[in-house]
């Protein structure tokens, strides 16, 4: 990449031309200079050419904690690698399990210190709960068939829902209602978790992960971090020639708290984190892909009106409503508005750089459609990225 020069070819070569003089040995000369034009002219273009099959970008993945960068990754690896097997989904199963423990352990356990606090339908359920909080956290517990009924049992009862449906309040992972659907068949001992399944399940990531794929010939090294704020010093380890950063923020999260300060607004954080990923030294000639992620249950949350935008951020309330979206005419307006507001908020720190963007997409990564539609237009954005980066060495 280094080794790249600006182009003078054009002018170059139209001098050259333009001053082939008549005499024999003046002609020879000429003759001798227009063959080393055109070798160096064909050595050119075979450079280009292998520097466009080896075109590789270099991309970190980050965002705050819980906002779908390991889905994404999940998702190259369905679509651009080999997928899952019955073996590696088989491997999946335990932390399957433990999200269904977790998910139960935080809305039990959370239902008596809401305010107002929440009590079971059938308070004779209380030896479940006491058996979740209790036994379930063991080191060496095994999941034994009981436990499961003890799950769907009480994600039946209506306390239990009623907590749940106020989980904004408290931390609760975001795969808690899909596993918890689907109890009694994790339950089942040939349970073999689905692609849905895989994209669904909650890991905590540590660390730095390299994925590599290829598409159309170009090479993506991709490179998964963990959001949480103690994982993010790590970060700068992936910040040296890469193309363009991917960052993902979960749009759902305005209504909740964040899991490692239950003071900050986990939006907020993800706005914040984003002015720190822009301004950052080592970024300074990086555009930047903006995943407005979790749109499913954006939607969910913006339609349901249970928890409003405004109530988190004020300033919403005077946000005007834009016109429909080209891509979508016939969403909801307030829905529109609402997804503009939040992209409103990132473009603002974006702007006014002419040497990068910030190139916004509305993103669902646990759907594999979206995903590939959305990862198409990426592909030409660094591609362009790519190319004017070469042109500045
Ligand atoms: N409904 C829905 N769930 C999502 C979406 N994206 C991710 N999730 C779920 O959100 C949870 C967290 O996603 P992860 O991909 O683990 O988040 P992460 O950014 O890698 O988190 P850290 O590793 O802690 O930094 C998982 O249970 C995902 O299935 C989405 O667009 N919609
Ligand atoms: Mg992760």
């Amino acid at each position: 990449m280094s080794c790249f020069r600006p182009k003078t070819k054009d002018g170059d070569g139209e001098v050259a031309n333009g001053k082939v003089p008549g005499s024999g040995k003046m002609a020879k000369s000429a003759g001798k200079d227009k063959a080393k034009e055109r070798k160096d002219d064909i050595e050119k273009k075979l450079k280009q050419e292998k520097k466009q099959h080896a075109m590789t970008h270099k991309i970190p993945v980050v965002g705050a904690g819980e906002s779908g960068k390991s889905t994404l990754i999940k998702q190259m690896q369905i679509l651009y690698l080999t997928g899952y097997d019955d073996s590696a989904r088989r491997e999946k199963v335990p932390d399957i399990r433990r999200n269904i423990r977790d998910g139960m352990l935080s809305i039990t356990g959370a239902m008596p210190n809401l305010n107002p606090p929440v009590q079971l339908e059938h308070p004779e359920y209380q030896e479940y709960v006491d058996y979740v909080q209790n036994e379930s956290t063991a080191k060496d517990f095994d999941y034994p068939e009981k436990f499961f009924e003890y799950c769907c049992t009480l994600w039946k009862d209506k306390g239990v829902q009623e907590a749940f449906s106020r989980s904004n309040e408290y931390q609760l992972i975001d795969s808690a209602k899909w596993f918890l659907d689907k109890c009694a068949e994790v339950a089942k001992p040939e349970y073999l978790p689905d692609e849905q399944d895989i994209l669904r399940c909650r890991v905590l990531t540590s660390g730095i992960f390299e994925t590599k794929f290829t598409v159309e010939k170009v090479m993506f090294h991709m490179f998964d971090v963990g959001g949480q704020r103690e994982e993010r010093r790590k970060w700068i380890q992936v910040f040296h020639d890469i193309t363009a950063v991917i960052f993902v923020c979960a749009c759902s999260g305005y209504d909740s708290r964040l899991r490692e300060d239950p003071t900050q607004n986990r939006l907020k954080e993800s706005i914040e984190l984003f002015r720190t990923i822009w301004n950052n030294r080592y970024l300074k000639q990086n555009s930047v892909i903006l995943f407005l992620n979790k749109q499913d249950t954006f939607q969910e949350k913006i339609l349901k009106g249970k928890t409003k935008l405004e109530d988190f951020f004020e300033e919403y309330k005077n946000y005007p409503q834009p016109g429909p979206d080209s891509e979508n005419p016939k969403e909801e307006p307030e829905l529109t508005r609402a997804k503009s507001f939040v992209r409103d908020k990132f473009q603002a720190i974006a702007q006014g750089d002419g040497q990068r963007r910030c190139y916004p997409h509305y993103t669902t990564a646990v759907d594999t459609e979206n995903i590939r539609r959305v990862f198409a237009d990426c592909q030409t954005i660094l591609r362009r990225v790519y190319m004017a980066q070469l042109n500045l060495l």
